[in-house]
Parts: C-alpha cells; structure tokens; sequence
C-alpha cells in the first residue's frame, strides 16, 4: 500500500482581483447581487488582503508540518479555490499513490459542507485509487484538549460559535448543530467552565433562514442579561481567516464595544504542533481502515 493524504480546505483568495471568481465559485453558478459583492472586496480590501493570503499560508504551514509529521506526502486541495482538490488528486495519482486519505480541515459532518469535499474528491479520484476518508472529528479528544486549553480559567462567559448553515438542514435530518453542540459541550466539560452558550456567525445573504442565534444578536441578549465580558471561542473553524478575523475581530468587536462588553477571542489551532498531532493522529487511524467510500 503506498498512501498519501488530500488535506481539504475551504480556500480563499490569493488577491484583491481573484475575489470575484473566487465567490463565482462559492455560489456555484448562481447569481451574485453586486453589492454583496463589493461588499466582499471591501472586507478583503479591509484584512488587508492585497497580494497575499494569510489563510492560504496557514494552510500551507498545516500540510508542511503534517507531512513531516507523518513522513507520507501532504497534498493541499481547495474547495473554492487553488490549488484545487483535482489537483492535489494528480499530484498524489502522479506520485504513485494507490490510497488517498481525505482529511477536511472542518471537524464537524454536514451534507452543505464536508459532503461537498467528499464529491469533489470521489469525482477528482474516479476510481483510480482508493479513498479513506474522515468524515467528522469535533469530538476527537486531543482537539478537544487543545480548546479546552484555551477557555480554561477564564473569568468571562464563554461564547462557543461556528458557521451558520441554513436552517432547513436541521429538518433535513443534518447532524450538524449537534455535533456542534456536542463539540461546546465536551470541551466546557474538560475545562470545567459551567458558564457558557453557542451561536453562529457568518451567515451569508442567500435569502433563506439560516441557524441561529447569530453572535450579533446574542451579544444583545448576553448584554441584557448582565454579561459584562465575553470569550468567544470558534469550534467549528480551525484557522485565522476572513470569518475570523472579519466576522468576530471587527463586527462582533465593535458591537460588543458598543454594548459596554469586554470580548476577547481564542487563538485558533492553526499550524499549532499539538494540533497538527491530533490531524496525524486522524490520519494513521483512517489509512489503517479499509475503504468508506
Ligand atoms: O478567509 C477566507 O478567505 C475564506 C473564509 C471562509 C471559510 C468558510 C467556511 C465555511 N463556509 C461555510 C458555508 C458557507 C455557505 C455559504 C458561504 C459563503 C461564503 C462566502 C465567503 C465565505 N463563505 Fe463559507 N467560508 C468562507 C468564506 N459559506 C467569502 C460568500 C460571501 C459571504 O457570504 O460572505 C453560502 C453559499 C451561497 O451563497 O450559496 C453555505 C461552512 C464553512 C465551515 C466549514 C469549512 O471550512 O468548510 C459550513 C473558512
């Protein structure tokens, strides 16, 4: 057997001028209104995104770091963007590989999001060789050890957030919100923090209801209820990007500025050793299964 792993992200643009194609891409053909596109470039625009990507590098430093962890060729593919899931698929394919390990840098199962990687690399691959893939890991313990790190001791409540997705999943059967939750709670368990709640962010203008409550409105509600300080701690992410650095380092600072409250953010895992230990860990348990797909 000769394995090689497709590390999977969402991908993000590597400049200002890519934004356009890179959101053509996320709507996958559907149109895009041209203020909720500029308001896209002016986000970017804002992060400081001109010539180069933190995310992307991130992203790079993550699969660099796996590889020598694990000593097996690391191929990076986009969802959205390059270099593309295919592409990471023929890279392994030309370098002899006859099992691909898919790993998406997402710990939590939906059917609009790790299912749509799945696709891409089921389609990318064609039978070529064969795919093992992580299909959820919000409750493996060292990821859930490394976040605990992270809230332990606070004195603020603590606000566990992810990506909306809209809210016709939940009757759709999705395990998404739970494992979510289930993510919050383990982790609220090991660092012995009894004060703490879940909301979403990110939610995108598609027209549709999508999960809630969103964090700018339960800053709202925490503010109302007496909650002067406030750690938000990302669960269903793992690196600094625009939802990041955007969503919660700009708008939910100003509006907790605006409330009076103190917010501060986790750090995200990131190339984190420790965290690039337990994606290892993901990995060897998966190439040593045979085939789910
Ligand atoms: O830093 C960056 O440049 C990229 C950050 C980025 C991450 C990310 C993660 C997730 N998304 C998920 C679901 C959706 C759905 C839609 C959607 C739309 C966007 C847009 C941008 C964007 N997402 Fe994203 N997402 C990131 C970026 N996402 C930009 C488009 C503009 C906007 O809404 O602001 C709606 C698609 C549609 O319009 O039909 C649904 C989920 C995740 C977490 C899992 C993962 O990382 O794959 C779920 C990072």
């Amino acid at each position: 057997m000769s394995p090689s792993v497709v590390l999977m992200a969402y991908g993000s643009p590597d400049r200002l001028e890519d934004v356009p194609a890179y959101y053509a891409d996320i709507r996958g053909g559907r149109p895009i209104k041209p203020e909720h596109l500029e308001d896209l470039v002016s986000r970017y625009r804002r992060l400081g995104i001109e010539d180069s990507n933190p995310l992307n590098e991130i992203t790079e430093a993550t699969r660099a770091a796996l590889e020598r962890e694990l000593g097996l060729p690391v191929f990076t593919g986009m969802r959205h963007w390059q270099p593309r899931i295919a592409a990471a698929v023929e890279q392994a394919l030309a370098g002899g590989a006859d099992v691909l390990v898919g790993l998406v840098l997402a710990p939590h199962y939906s059917s609009m999001s790790i299912e749509r990687y799945r696709a891409q690399l089921v389609d990318a691959v064609a039978g070529r060789a064969e795919i093992r893939f992580v299909e959820r890991w919000g409750d493996e313990p060292g990821f859930v050890d490394l976040l605990a790190e992270r809230v332990r001791g606070t004195d603020a409540h603590v606000v566990f957030t992810a990506h909306s997705l809209p809210a016709r999943i939940v009757a759709e059967g999705d395990p998404y919100q739970d494992e979510l939750l289930e993510t919050a709670r383990l982790v609220a368990d090991r660092a012995g923090i009894e004060d703490w709640s879940f909301s979403f962010q990110s939610e995108s203008p598609t027209g549709e209801p999508w999960l809630g409550p969103d964090i700018l409105d339960h800053l709202d509600a925490l503010a109302a209820d007496g909650v002067r300080a406030v750690l938000v701690a990302p669960v269903g992410f793992v690196a600094d990007h625009l939802e990041i650095r955007w969503d919660l380092d700009v708008e939910a600072q100003e509006k907790a500025a605006g409330l009076g409250l103190r917010l501060d953010r986790i750090e995200l895992p990131n190339a984190d050793p420790a965290f690039v230990r337990v994606l290892a860990g993901l990995v060897r348990r998966a190439a040593a299964v045979p085939s789910n797909v």
